[in-house]
């Protein structure tokens, strides 16, 4: 259970896709910036990235997925 890539670093206006291909659901949550709610298996979710921010971000079922969305 982990975010492949952990980190990226993206532009503002950039859309960012998460895919769930795990057999349970997962969010893609950064407090007070994005939260993707449930994903199911096999479905996907995109944020489009707008300001400049490092957003560390967390699934809430499964607090040891971490990962990062930068925008510089
Ligand atoms: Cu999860």
């Amino acid at each position: 259970m982990v975010f492949h890539p952990a980190s990226i670093e993206v532009k503002p206006g950039d859309q960012v896709v998460w895919r769930n291909k795990d057999v349970v659901p997962h969010t893609a949550t950064a407090k007070g910036v994005f939260d993707s709610g449930s994903i199911a298996p096999g479905k996907s979710w995109t944020w489009k990235a707008k300001g400049k921010g490092r957003h560390g971000y967390v699934c809430v079922y499964h607090p040891g997925m971490i990962g990062t969305v930068s925008v510089p």
